[in-house]
């Protein structure tokens, strides 16, 4: 009896602890402030938005001419809406004569007529909006068309535009009293040369591109105004800000702190290229200066200032320029509180990885940028644009939606080129590389990687999906 009854006790004794033990806990719970959910960041559009590319020259074409126009992009917008895309930036739709593919502007106001009228854009840009689409327009500061306005009246020393473009005496040639040279070694991206003779003025001028892409001198106050104008007249008709062009080419060495005369850039010393490539030179005096970050600073204080005095969405500037990562992560402002692109376009994905890379290449890539980037900033990631290689050409065709879907979870913006959502693949479509090879036959490119840099290998890019979205997308 003893034994059962010291049982019964211990029984009660335990299930009187439970029972006050689990009050003492549901009451320590109850009373508890509940779990708040992490503090959620209004962002801005452009801070997570999807960023489409399209080049306008084989998008759609709306009349059957073979040529992608407005109208054609128009048709088509509620493709994007469907996609999931917020804004979108489109290649040079200005007046050229498409010696680069729209990247000599004739004339920075005006729409190239094969892509439409003024009209066209303005019903393209109506439509955008009540569909809640973002336009950005492709906006090329280093250079113009060598038949604008601004090259003829420059070369031809008419007032106000003297010193517009770069122009240099020639050097005279220590062997040879009769000939000229040209007033430094500096290579073109095009190769050959960076100085072009000029029968008119009797001087050089520079570019650091094609020929017929004479390079605006930003040394010239007048210049810089002008770049203002061109942003300010689309920015009153409506569009949502810019990608900003070849950014890293804009300035050159100053004469002034050279003894008068243009550097020479210091030779590479790699064997495999010759004087007249790319990769012969280091370019030193011709890419990255530290004074062309001022300019994009100026615009960014520009933009910011537009902003204030008509309200309205944000408008963005977003810059390219390929370059190292530092030199990159300037474009977003400096340590002493300049600010200047909202973002510079990341292309590591293009450049670093490959078909080869591992999961520990991509991490190493994803972190790098976020390592780097300033702290607050805006990161962005893209597979693939206009210059280069289809994604499915340099990863493989099977790696495409992971990549766009990896491209989609990424912190920040993801920005894409059009086709890329759907995989489009030009290497699927061989007869388009002897149409390209018949307009670009004699081109030489001799980009970072010279072994697999065939001529015009980036036109083929910016010609395949005239096609494709024809029948893909529609
Ligand atoms: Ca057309
Ligand atoms: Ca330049």
């Amino acid at each position: 009896m003893h034994s059962m009854k010291a049982l019964g006790i211990t029984l009660i004794v335990v299930i009187g602890v439970g029972v006050i033990a689990g009050a003492i806990t549901w009451a320590v719970i109850a009373t508890r402030e509940p779990a708040s959910p992490p503090e959620l960041i209004d962002l801005d559009w452009w801070q997570h938005c999807v960023l489409y590319q399209i080049y306008p020259r084989s998008f759609k074409d709306s009349d059957g001419n073979g040529i992608g126009d407005l109208k054609g992009i128009t048709s088509q917008l509620e493709h994007f809406v469907e996609a999931g895309v917020d804004a979108m930036w489109m290649s040079p739709i200005f007046e050229s004569p498409m010696v680069d593919f729209g990247y000599d502007i004739s004339n920075f106001y005006e729409i190239h007529h094969e892509y439409g009228t003024m009209e066209d854009f303005d019903n393209l840009l109506r439509r955008a909006h009540e569909l809640g689409i973002k336009v950005l327009l492709d906006f090329v500061p280093n250079h113009a068309s060598n038949a604008s306005e601004y090259f003829i009246k420059s070369e031809a020393m008419e007032p106000g535009y003297e010193d517009f473009f770069v122009w240099a005496d020639a050097l005279p040639d220590p062997n040879n009293a009769s000939n000229r040279l040209p007033p430094s070694n500096w290579v073109s991206q095009f190769a050959n040369s960076a100085w072009e003779w000029s029968d008119v003025r009797q001087q050089y001028y520079l570019h650091q591109f094609a020929i017929e892409q004479p390079d605006f001198n930003f040394r010239n106050p007048a210049v810089k105004d002008e770049m203002i104008k061109i942003m300010k007249f689309w920015l009153d008709k409506g569009v949502d800000g810019f990608r900003v062009d070849a950014l890293p080419y804009m300035m050159e060495a100053d004469p002034a702190d050279h003894g008068g005369r243009y550097p020479d850039d210091p030779l590479s010393g790699l064997a495999e290229f010759e004087p007249h490539q790319l990769g012969y030179t280091i370019p030193l005096y011709t890419k990255d200066l530290i004074e062309l970050y001022d300019v994009v600073y100026e615009w960014r204080e520009f933009i910011d200032q537009y902003q204030k005095d008509k309200g309205g969405e944000t408008r963005v500037i977003f810059s390219e320029g390929y370059a190292n990562v530092s030199m990159t992560m300037l474009y977003y402002g400096n340590e002493d509180g300049d600010i200047g692109a909202h973002f510079p376009f990341n292309f590591d994905f293009i450049r670093e990885l490959s078909d080869e890379s591992t999961a520990r290449d991509f991490a190493y890539t994803v972190l790098r940028w976020l390592t780097y980037m300033p702290a607050g900033a805006v990161p962005n990631w893209q597979t693939g644009n206009h210059d280069n290689n289809r994604a499915p050409s340099r990863f493989r065709i099977n790696m495409v939606d992971g990549l766009n879907s990896l491209n989609l979870l990424l912190p920040g913006v993801a920005v894409t080129y059009q086709g890329e959502e759907i995989g489009g693949n030009p290497n699927e479509r061989p007869e388009q590389n002897l149409f390209r090879n018949l307009i670009f036959p004699n081109k030489i490119r001799t980009r970072n990687r010279p072994e697999t840099s065939l001529p015009s290998d980036k036109e083929d890019e910016r010609r395949a999906l005239s096609f494709r979205v024809a029948g893909l997308c529609l």
